[in-house]
């Protein structure tokens, strides 16, 4: 997959996702992630690529033209790309967008900075909006840097099979059961005796209790999208019933 970012900060993607397993993966082609610099598209003397708000007030906002031109030139290249913006009122990133977007043959992630996009990138060159979160951050940058990391990690080839992404945490929509390593016993805590036993079906069904358990405490919204299974069911109604008492 080609990931391209138009940023005024093309450095910021350096670093962040070529070390460890992103690194890795981009060494045997796994993805390929392109940052371009909007001010290449920008014009005039000063090769603005912002300016004040119509209508007046604080800040600045993003000229239309350039970022035309940027996304006319990528997609040449890219005609099939999704383009996404990045903003704090996008749709809420989920697990199940980052499983549905590594599907893309490619994707072009818009960043901006300062107020905002005049109004009318929004309405013709942008497909889809997104948000990592309800909080305001000075870019774009570390939030698609954010959806590249979570999009890759599900495109075949980028985790090995023992770290996979169909095993870990919101895979099947539940909160991940407590792990455990050496030593048996620190600062006298023990390791759960059940781990020790070898019997691995009672181990799997004392994990999915504990899935069941942490996300009854922590996040009960996420039952609402999560299929159970007549055996979770009895489970969880167990566990609601011992923490009332
Ligand atoms: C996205 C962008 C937060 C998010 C951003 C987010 C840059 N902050 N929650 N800041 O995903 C106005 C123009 C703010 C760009 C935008």
């Amino acid at each position: 997959m080609i990931f391209d970012v138009l940023t005024l900060f093309p450095g910021m993607f350096d670093s962040p996702l070529r070390e460890s397993i992103l690194g890795r993966a981009i060494k045997q082609g796994a993805l390929e992630v392109r940052a371009h610099n909007l001010r290449d598209w920008a014009e005039g003397k000063h090769l603005t690529t912002d300016d004040t708000p119509y209508g007046g007030g604080d800040g600045m906002v993003m000229k239309p033209e350039p970022i035309d031109r940027a996304v006319a030139e990528l997609k040449e290249k890219a005609p099939t790309a999704k383009v996404l913006l990045m903003t704090p009122q996008g749709v809420p990133f989920c697990q199940q967008h980052a499983r549905d977007l590594a599907l893309e043959p490619g994707l072009i992630f818009l960043c901006g900075r300062y107020e905002g996009f005049d109004e009318r990138v929004r309405q013709t060159l942008v497909d889809a909006e997104f948000s990592i979160g309800d909080f305001v951050l000075t870019g774009g940058e570390l939030p698609a840097m954010v959806m590249i990391d979570a999009i890759s990690r599900n495109l075949p080839g980028v985790l090995g099979s023992s770290d996979s992404a169909e095993t870990d945490s919101f895979a099947d929509g539940l909160l991940e059961y407590p792990q455990y390593t050496r030593p048996a016993v620190y600062n006298g805590m023990s390791v759960p005796d059940v781990l020790l036993s070898g019997d691995h079906g009672k181990i799997a069904s004392w994990r999915r209790e504990q899935q069941l358990l942490r996300t009854l405490q922590r996040r009960p919204e996420l039952f609402d999208k999560v299929a159970l299974t007549d055996q979770d069911r009895q489970v969880l109604e167990r566990l609601s019933r011992e923490l009332e008492s």
